[in-house]
């Protein structure tokens, strides 16, 4: 139910903020974009915080009852999140799915291939990848897996951060990402989650430093 969610996601934020994997400042992200805060899934590198966020990404893959095969992670982080998740859907939600990400070099010889861990060829393929902002980097991940035989049939991710995508410039980044492929892309955290957070911890400096970022690049809807 909702609530298990919500606390997952207060206590990832908090423990993020704790180990600086969330931080306030001024950072030129990938598409550019000057942002006032920052998300690198990457500091979440212990036992208990990678516990967090891939129960976490279990429980919301769960309750949206994404019918899949196979549990993508693109590399880097995501070799270590897709199998983390697998292993979550395993212990917490009795469900049997497979868990796969990419090799970033090109291998000539051995078993060769682009994905490693379970075959997507032909498989119905859930991705899982940490922060969307303008939509280039899933749309990578999206494009491989597609070449490598596998059909997307959904999106999760740690943190979409609601703003608008680089092909349009006027509409979501995740609303174009959800029209292109025809299903679901869902976030264990939002912009507007993370900012109603702020409030309620009254952490007002961050939040006014957000709000203005948001009018700039926030979605409009
Ligand atoms: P887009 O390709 O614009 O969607 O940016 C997403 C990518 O940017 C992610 O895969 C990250 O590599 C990186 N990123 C973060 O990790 N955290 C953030 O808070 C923001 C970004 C970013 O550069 O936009």
């Amino acid at each position: 139910n909702d609530s298990k969610l919500d606390v997952l996601r207060s206590d990832l934020i908090s423990a993020s903020l704790a180990r600086d994997a969330l931080r306030f400042g001024s950072f030129t992200l990938k598409s550019g974009r000057q942002s006032p805060y920052f998300f690198n899934s990457g500091l979440l590198s212990t036992g208990p915080l990678l516990s967090l966020l891939a129960s976490a990404y279990a429980l919301l893959i769960a309750q949206e009852g994404y019918e899949f095969d196979v549990l993508f992670g693109p590399a880097y982080k995501g070799i270590v999140l897709s199998g983390a998740t697998a292993l979550c859907l395993h212990q917490d939600h009795g469900l049997d799915v497979g868990y796969a990400y990419n090799r970033k070099e090109v291998k000539a010889h051995g078993e060769g291939g682009w994905v490693v861990g379970e075959d997507t060829k032909g498989k119905r393929v859930l991705i899982l990848d940490d922060v969307v902002t303008a939509g280039t980097a899933i749309r990578e991940a999206i494009e491989g897996v597609k070449a490598a035989g596998g059909e997307v049939v959904g999106v999760v991710l740690m943190l979409d951060r609601e703003e608008l995508g680089g092909r349009k410039g006027t509409t979501s980044a995740v609303k174009e990402l959800e029209e292109e492929l025809g299903s679901k892309v869902r976030a264990v955290i939002t912009m507007r989650g993370l900012m109603a957070w702020l409030e309620q911890q009254g952490r007002l400096k961050e939040l006014e430093s957000m709000k203005n970022y948001w009018e700039k690049y926030g979605i409009k809807e």
